[in-house]
Parts: C-alpha cells; structure tokens; sequence
C-alpha cells in the first residue's frame, strides 16, 4: 500500500511566536481523525523556512512527543543553505529518535552540482539517518536532471527523493532508473499521474484535511479503478484550486479552525488572513466539509 505523509503545519500565536497546543493538536488530529500513515516535518507548509534554529528543533520535539505510541512514520526535513544548521539539525532529530531525514536543495546562491553533492554527502555523514532528497525546483530554482539524481545516489544513506516537480518524464525515468528507491510525490493535484508513474507514496499540505479522499484515491488506484480514482482526484482538485486561490497556507489554518483544530496564524512576511481570506476559507469549509 502506498503511503500518505501530511506536511504537518506549525502553529503561530498572533505575534509569530510558535503554538505548543496547536501544533501538537495538528499532529494528533492527523494520526487520530487522518490516520495518516505519516508526517513530514519541518517542510514548506511548516513555514520551516521562516524559523530560527532553536524553533525548528522545537518542532521537531514536539512532533516525536506527540506521536510517541503512534506507529507512524516521522521525516523530519532539516535541509538550509546553512550548511552547518543543516548538520546540526541531522544530528539534532537522530538524537531525538527520527529514522528518517531530509533535506531541500540549498536554494539562492545558484550552487553547482559539485557543491550540492558535497553538501547531501555531509549532511548525512556523521548520522545514521537514512536521507531523503527534497527537491521543489518551483520554489528553489533548483533542478536535477536524472543523472544528478544517479551521483546523489551513490551515497548509499541517501534512500530517495520527495518529489514536488510536475517533469513527469523525469519522474518516468527516475523510476525506471532506481527501481528500489522511495519516491515520494510532492503535488497533491498531480497525486494520481505520480500514482500511475508508481511512486512509493506522496507527501501533502492538503492531506491536513483531505486526507480521507486522498486515501480512498490510492485504494481505488491500487484496485485497478481508474474511474473512480479519476473522479476522487477531480473532487479533491476542485478544493486545492480553491485553497490556492484563496491563499493555501493560511485557509488550511482557518478550515482546521472550522474542524476543531487549534492550528494558529501564519507567520510574517505572510501575509495575515484578511476578513476577505476568512470569508473564503469559510465558504470552503462548507462546501466541502459540512
Ligand atoms: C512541504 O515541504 O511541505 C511540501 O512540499 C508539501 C507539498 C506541498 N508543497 C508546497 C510547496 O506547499 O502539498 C503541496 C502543495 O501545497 C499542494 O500540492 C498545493 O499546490
């Protein structure tokens, strides 16, 4: 059975500051309400970006602390173009008891290959963790070709690869090139041609609250019905255009909110949610979740 990992979300207070209660309530809302096979940990939709060092290692925490007794998987993503916070951090959530890292591409200073390798190689160096590469060019401007993807295997702690690109044809050739590597998709609109493509499982902001439609996708996928699985996937399309119109990061704070869950505020520079974006978050909650 293919896996489906929710991009947990952090929790902010009004003035930016983390929410313990909230965060640990996404967590267990996700193994509890989800039943989620899994979560990663400190990726785009954990606003990770926006941390310093000692708030993602709280992070990092508080999600092993709320899912101790679960049996879920744990990634936690620890990658920076800060090289050194990058293997602080690996080590920081080995310590903690996560199996499994990952890391972004360092993103902004345009790093060659070479460079990129070196920093995957030193990440996992001096931890046991097994990594998964987390690659987004969209959002990093950072793009691996399939042979790239071969160098970085080589290293034999580097386990795979979340894959949030729409190149199919990459995908295509990366899953015919390394038949035993973990292939996570990364676009939850694209989640049934990854399917098809035969990737391992997929990892998803939207999975926060779809994650019953997205499991009954890759059941019906699994069972050979494509038709059904086509329609399942146009249902949860219709919500990811709304939530992408509407400002994804923070409706699915505002529908959490609607569902019960204490998921807090974005964190500046976004932008905080207008009367206009709690209207549409609002509207969405109901027409899909009511
Ligand atoms: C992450 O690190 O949190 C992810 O990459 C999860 C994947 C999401 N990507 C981003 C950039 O948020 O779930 C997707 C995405 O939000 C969704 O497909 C809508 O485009």
């Amino acid at each position: 059975m293919k896996k489906l990992y929710a991009a947990l979300m952090t929790a902010f207070d009004e003035s930016g500051n983390i929410d313990e209660q909230g965060t640990r309530e996404m967590v267990r809302y996700n193994i509890d309400v989800n039943q989620i096979d899994g979560l990663y940990v400190g990726g785009s939709t954990g606003e990770n970006f926006m941390l310093g060092t000692a708030e993602k290692k709280r992070v990092f925490e508080i999600a092993i602390d709320e899912a101790k007794g679960s049996n879920i998987d744990l990634i936690a993503q620890v990658g920076s173009p800060n090289l050194h916070e990058a293997k602080e951090l690996a080590k920081y959530v080995t310590d903690l008891g996560y199996e499994t890292i990952s890391a972004v591409t360092p993103f902004y200073y345009n790093f060659n290959f070479e460079e990129i390798k070196h920093y995957y190689d030193e990440i996992v160096k001096d931890v046991d963790t097994k990594l998964v590469v987390y690659s987004i060019p969209a959002l990093t401007g950072v793009s691996l070709s399939l042979d790239n993807f071969a160098k970085l295997f080589e290293n034999e702690k580097i386990i795979g690869v979340k894959y949030t690109n729409a190149d199919f044809y990459l995908l295509e050739r990366l899953r015919d090139r390394f038949p035993d590597k973990l292939i996570l998709s990364g676009f939850d609109e694209m989640l049934l041609p990854a399917l098809a493509l035969d990737v391992d499982g997929a990892i998803g902001s939207t999975f926060n609250i779809n994650a019953q439609k997205a499991k009954a996708e890759i059941s019906a996928f699994e069972a050979g019905d494509i038709d059904k699985a086509r329609k399942l996937q146009h249902e949860s399309n219709d919500l990811i255009t709304d939530l992408l119109n509407n400002g994804i990061y923070a409706t699915l704070k505002l529908v959490l909110q609607e569902l019960g869950v204490n998921a807090g505020y974005t964190r500046e520079p976004m932008a905080k949610a207008t009367p206009e974006v709690k209207a549409g978050a609002k509207k969405i909650y109901e027409k899909y979740f009511k």
